[in-house]
């Protein structure tokens, strides 16, 4: 390790409780983290692996608004099965704890309560929306309005999603409120904010100085913040859902959901360790001991928080240890499409072991072997498939199996002796301890991606070694070349039992039985004689299973049907876009205007044309032609005999060689589709519209 260390704390970032966990976090962070901890247990380190669920914050509470139940009801059920799903996919937090606990409310307040009492925090007054219907301050993301840069009418108050712009809620054009669709109104209110340029220069020095070997995305990120300068930025919020904010005068405020969901990896660690002092000492020990050393695991939406914010808060508090790193991945999306939990596109961890029960190795290694480490990363089933059916099934499954059950054969399961090594075995045997210094060196630079192909270059080299020796056709005539052969592939085997241990623990579990070698420890990858002559191991077992076609479907299917789905509500949501408003005009202007009712007597389709119609109609005044752009909408058929408004006196237009007199009134939706205006009742056509 790069730096001599009695301890080491792994924390991953709380998921927020509204909402179960997908393939997203469990690539970009549990996954990773998890693959860190075992791996340092295994080389008999003392790790403390720390996580729970975040339970404040607006998506919380935007979730129970929409399920018309309470915040409490939303993250009692999430909470759980988050909680479950990482239990299943074997990520071994020792606490998973919740931002709702008395613990945590107690200590984050404790925590803010220092900082004002030491008047580390500066209050504030501001001016902000306030929704006068539902008597509440508005968050950003409850404001909606025209993007000041691109005219997209439903920008969000933090943020165009249209052109990706950073807003804030005071530069949205004509804002609405989306919790009752009044117009919000400013309103003064007092926050507390912690002045983060104050930290600003000790950050330079600590990260941009300190800290040069952070993911290249981790360090450019910090980059940009602290060269754009650092503002003092709100910890407490107007909102009901939190921990009250712990100062007089501030009744109705809750403390920023990013003030205590970080606390939350240290409240966890004290309910930890105050439920097993033996164990696991004290909490200081491992927030605020030098000797420790502190990851955080994070998406790449985390850095600041991780990076800046929380630093600065632990700084502002006082004996606190700071990360030594905080290795962020980017994003993962599904088959092209950023994942969205609030937009249903993802696979969801319970849904996938119901669909591959006993799956988990599977998807731990697909989504390490694609882990989105420097860049923004794509799963697809197929790759999935693939990555099962020809790297874990034909390379690993496979050498694993054949020299288990070859040992059964010809040795009764038990490790035969080796005679003289040939250069073969030499060669295989021989390039197995720098895979190891390079897994191992792999994983402590948080280079998982790398490790993974260490760890499968040692299946590789087994896969080989068995098919060039063909020990199948060796005991046909040499008894004693076989037995060497399958002893070499025997210790490959418990090689990979150990290798592959912090990617995919449960085939290795299974690998280690089948070897009867619970024992394995790290220590002995890539030493002779892992496994002695004579010892019996166990019945082969198959570790992977092939993925068949139909089973891949099914996925794309269930894909294909969401996709569907949200296309329909992004249609249904386009069609509700109001145009902006026209300019005004005299009376005068409108009294020019021939608006009158009239009948379809005939229509038929505009050849060639897609969208057009020619329809005869009665005015009133006369029998004529309009050429209208409807055919998307109405058939012929559907439109004669129908009563109709039309603008009369509009001066005639040659429209594909047919002269149209006159234009129909349609009622034009968001998203481009019309529909006919029509009296109320049956009127004689002719009759003026004014
Ligand atoms: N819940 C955000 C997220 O899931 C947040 C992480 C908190 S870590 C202290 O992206
Ligand atoms: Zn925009």
């Amino acid at each position: 390790m790069d730096k001599k260390t009695k301890r080491t704390l792994v924390t991953c970032a709380l998921p927020y409780a509204n909402g179960p966990v997908h393939i997203g976090h469990l690539a970009g962070v549990y996954v990773p983290a998890d693959i860190y901890v075992r791996y340092l247990r295994m080389r008999g380190e003392d790790v403390l692996y720390v996580c729970g669920s975040d339970e404040h914050g607006v998506p919380v509470t935007q979730r129970a608004r929409k399920e018309g139940v309470t915040p409490q009801d939303v993250v009692d059920r999430y909470h759980n099965i988050i909680k479950d799903s990482f239990e299943r996919f074997g990520i071994g937090f020792d606490i998973y704890s919740r931002t709702t606990s008395p613990t945590h409310h107690r200590f984050a307040s404790d925590f803010f309560r220092k900082l004002y009492d030491e008047g580390r925090l500066q209050e504030r007054t501001s001016m902000q929306y306030y929704d006068e219907e539902v008597q509440e301050f508005l968050t950003d993301r409850d404001i909606v309005g025209e993007c000041p840069h691109c005219g997209n009418p439903d920008a969000y108050g933090n943020q165009c999603e249209k052109c990706g712009r950073d807003l804030s809620p005071e530069e949205l054009i004509n804002p609405r409120s989306k919790r009752s669709s009044s117009t919000p109104v400013l309103k003064e209110t007092k926050n507390w904010y912690l002045p983060l340029n104050e930290y600003e220069q000790w950050l330079r020095e600590w990260i941009l100085e300190g800290h040069k070997e952070w993911r290249p995305n981790v360090y450019g990120q910090c980059k940009s913040w602290l060269d754009a300068g650092l503002q003092p930025r709100a910890m407490t919020r107007d909102l009901d859902w939190g921990i009250p904010v712990p100062v007089e005068g501030a009744e109705g405020k809750v403390l920023y959901v990013w003030f205590d969901a970080p606390i939350g990896y240290i409240s966890n660690t004290k309910e930890l360790c105050e439920s097993n002092p033996e164990r696991w000492g004290t909490w200081q020990k491992w927030w605020q001991d030098e000797d420790t050393r502190l990851i955080h695991f994070i998406g790449k939406d985390n850095i600041v928080f991780h990076c800046i914010i929380f630093p600065s808060m632990m700084r502002a508090h006082g004996g606190f240890i700071m990360p030594d790193n905080v290795p962020a991945n980017e994003f993962l999306n599904l088959e092209n499409d950023k994942i969205s939990t609030s937009k249903g596109w993802a696979v969801w961890l319970h849904e996938y072991l119901e669909d591959f029960p006993g799956g988990q190795d599977v998807l731990r290694y697909v989504l390490t072997a694609n882990a989105p480490e420097t860049k923004d990363n794509n799963f697809t089933w197929r790759d999935f498939q693939d990555r099962n059916n020809s790297e874990l099934v034909a390379i690993f499954g496979n050498f694993v199996n054949r020299a288990i059950v070859l040992t059964h054969k010809y040795f009764g399961g038990k490790v035969p002796a080796a005679g003289p090594l040939t250069d073969v075995d030499k060669e295989a045997l021989g390039a197995i301890p720098a895979l190891r210094e390079s897994l191992e060196r792999n994983i402590e630079s948080f280079h998982f991606r790398e490790a993974l192909k260490d760890a499968m270059g040692i299946a590789r080299i087994g896969n080989k070694y068995i098919s060039d020796t063909e020990p199948w056709k060796v005991a046909k005539t040499d008894m004693d070349r076989c037995a060497t052969i399958l002893n070499v592939s025997l210790q490959i085997c418990a090689d990979l039992a150990i290798a592959f241990e912090p990617f995919t623990p449960f085939a290795s579990a299974r690998l280690k039985k089948m070897l009867c070698r619970e024992d394995l420890v790290w220590d002995l990858l890539g030493s002779e004689n892992i496994m002695a002559e004579g010892h019996k191991i166990a019945p082969a077992e198959l570790l992977f299973a092939k993925i068949e076609d139909e089973a891949i479907e099914k996925q794309l299917r269930k894909l294909d049907e969401i996709r569907a789905e949200r296309e329909a509500a992004a249609k249904a949501e386009a069609a509700k876009a109001v145009a902006p408003a026209k300019e005004e005009c005299s009376f005068e202007d409108f009294e020019k205007m021939d608006i009158r009712t009239a009948v379809v007597l005939e229509a038929e389709r505009v050849p060639k044309t897609d969208k057009l119609l020619k329809l005869t109609i009665d005015t009133g005044l006369d029998k004529r032609t309009i050429v209208s752009g409807i055919a998307e909408y109405y058939t012929p058929e559907q439109m004669l005999g129908r009563e109709i408004c039309i603008l009369a006196n509009l001066k005639p237009r040659t429209i594909k060689g047919i002269e149209s007199r006159g234009m129909i009134l349609m009622a034009k939706q968001g998203d481009g589709s019309m529909r006919f205006v029509t009296p109320e009742q049956v009127v004689n056509p002719g009759s003026q519209i004014g």
